[in-house]
């Protein structure tokens, strides 16, 4: 029986210590360093709120003993669904500081995506938001402790309504007054877990290590230049591990800067608070670059403070690349990076060429990166191939998954990242594609095997195959073909049918093409890869034609 969480060798892990990349450090002992030195400072502003580092640091602390006190144990999983808000940040470290496990998911998720994490990280509580952005995820919550009553405990930050689940606001309070004494984690334990973005089938779960985390946030603060004047947004949701650790929010803390949360990624959103606050560091993913520089030249705010923008979750065009510096007069950083580790920077200092046209390269001297054909042999500098990678901060396997283990990983405990890169000399990398079919669409990856699994339980629908294809906009998108089953389904309902089935709604496909069958050969069984494939080619062919 495999254990749970792969861990690293103890030669190896000696070296990372040896090396003083991981130093011992805890998050909850970090936020109570970075508030004992300057407790005035202002941590995290948003949603109408400002706390400063102390404030924070006494509301996690009322949070990890107001979740002790509900009979929560050091090791125990709980699901935090919240948006852009400064309780997602005291919610994570009052789990950090009690060593209990944040599993995370990301606001669009809906009841089938909560209840697979719920299940297969045997989640005890779950942490929401009465309502946001027209969803009330009190309902989700109800259905989820039907579905999942091994979900003990719903907190809702807000109002819980007629729910009878309980508020943060009262956790926090009563944790205020409690004598619970939490137990720091060690160093070494997960500190919580990250959810894939799922290349076959659903989502995994990602442990991530204090020790390990705590070393990509060090040195992305070194090479993204954050110090305690840093004003960083979080634009995309904070759940994501971009804005998380690339430096993100989680890097902006470890400095002591300030965070300044932003409840949406739109220029209407972000823009006054970039003027009211003076943010100087934002993350983005590509088509939200788009829109910010065609917002920028119209836009009353000033937006002068920006120093640095980064892009990633995505690959950037060059041709867009090009156009950040004259449009917006700041710098551009790349970042290619994966929430099983392995994160890219261009470095501020390189030269424009780099910036715009490579993906960076890794953080630590200690990344191993091969780039090998499909039998597994490396290829020659500058030629594409499959890149793997193993490191001080790249996980050894899946959360108690063994049979995405022996997929994902080879036995010497390198991770396949389905990722096609070219390395450039410098070490720079240039993505050039993927091996595996997931759609990734502005960012979000959306897993073809899923969507196909949800078509094919309707009545209508024989067969079903995802595809991604180019898109102006969102870099892909996607396109179901269905080879329906009596009479046709409408597209309409074909989607509804989705989002009925309790999914995120950037997982509805945004094109649908009927086809009578597939073509003969996928009779004669092969792939679904093939057959995805094959389909995608007759989308181009069709395209060009078009044009
Ligand atoms: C980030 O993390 P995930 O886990 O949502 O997705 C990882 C995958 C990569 O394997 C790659 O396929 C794609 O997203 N990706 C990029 C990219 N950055 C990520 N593809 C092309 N160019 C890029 N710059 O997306 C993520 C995690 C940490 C930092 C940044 C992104």
């Amino acid at each position: 029986m495999e254990k749970p969480v792969q861990t690293w060798p103890a030669e190896l892990a000696e070296r990372y210590r040896a090396k003083g990349y991981w130093r011992g450090e805890t998050f909850g002992a970090v936020l109570r360093e970075r508030a004992r030195l300057h407790p005035e400072r202002i941590a995290v502003v948003g949603g109408g709120q400002r706390w400063s580092y102390g404030e924070l640091d006494a509301r996690a602390d009322a949070i990890a003993r107001g979740l002790l006190d509900l009979g929560l144990v050091p090791g125990d999983r709980v699901i935090v669904h919240l948006p852009n808000i400064p309780e997602f940040v005291s919610v994570i470290f009052g789990l950090f500081r009690a060593g209990l496990l944040p599993l995370y998911a990301l606001p669009a998720h809906r009841i089938t995506e909560i209840a697979h994490f719920a299940g297969t990280g045997g989640a005890r509580a779950y942490v929401t938001v009465d309502r946001y952005d027209n969803f009330d995820y009190r309902g989700l919550a109800a259905e989820l402790r039907e579905r999942e009553p091994g979900v003990e405990h719903v907190v809702v930050v807000g109002d819980a309504g007629e729910t009878g689940f309980g508020t943060l606001a009262a956790l926090e309070a009563a944790g205020r007054d409690s004598a619970t004494q939490p137990v720091e984690p060690a160093s070494s334990d997960v500190a919580f877990l990250q959810i894939s973005g799922g290349s076959t089938g659903l989502s995994k779960l990602i442990p991530r290590t204090h020790d390990a985390y705590i070393y990509t946030l060090r040195e992305s603060d070194r090479i993204c230049g954050l110090t305690e004047d840093t004003v960083f947004m979080a634009a995309l949701p904070m759940a994501h591990n971009f804005p998380m650790s690339s430096p993100g929010f989680l890097g902006a803390l470890y400095v002591g800067a300030r965070v300044v949360l932003s409840a949406s990624p739109s220029p209407e959103a972000a823009f006054p608070l970039i003027e009211r606050e003076g943010v100087n560091m934002v993350s983005l993913v590509p088509p939200l670059l788009l829109v910010w520089l065609e917002a920028s030249k119209s836009t009353p705010h000033k937006l002068h403070t920006l120093r640095t923008i980064q892009v990633g979750g995505a690959k950037l065009t060059p041709e867009i690349a090009r156009r950040v510096r004259p449009t917006l007069g700041v710098t551009l950083q790349q970042v290619f990076g994966m929430a099983e580790g392995l994160v890219n920077y261009t470095r501020l200092d390189d030269p424009e060429d780099i910036i715009v046209n490579t993906q960076g390269r890794p953080i630590s001297p200690d990344d191993e990166v091969l780039i090998v054909d499909d039998q597994g042999n490396p290829v020659p500098e500058g030629e594409p191939g499959n890149l793997l990678t193993r490191g001080p901060y790249t996980i050894l396997g899946y959360y108690n998954n063994p049979s995405a283990n022996a997929r994902s990983f080879t036995e010497d405990g390198y991770y396949r990242t389905g990722d096609i890169v070219k390395r450039l000399p410098g070490g720079y990398l240039v993505v050039q594609g993927r091996a595996n079919d997931h759609i990734n669409r502005a960012g979000e990856k959306i897993s073809a095997e899923e969507i196909e699994d949800h078509l094919v339980a309707h009545p209508q629908v024989f067969d079903a195959a995802v595809v991604s294809v180019p898109d102006e906009y969102l870099g892909e998108r996607s396109c179901a073909f269905i080879v329906p089953k009596g009479e046709k389904p409408r597209a309409v309902a074909l989607k509804q049918w989705i989002r009925s089935r309790g999914l995120a709604e950037f997982k509805v496909p945004d094109q649908i093409v009927f086809v009578d069958a597939f073509s003969s050969t996928a009779a004669l069984k092969i792939s679904r890869k093939e057959l995805r494939a094959q389909l995608r080619a007759q989308l181009d062919e069709q395209n060009n034609k078009d044009t």
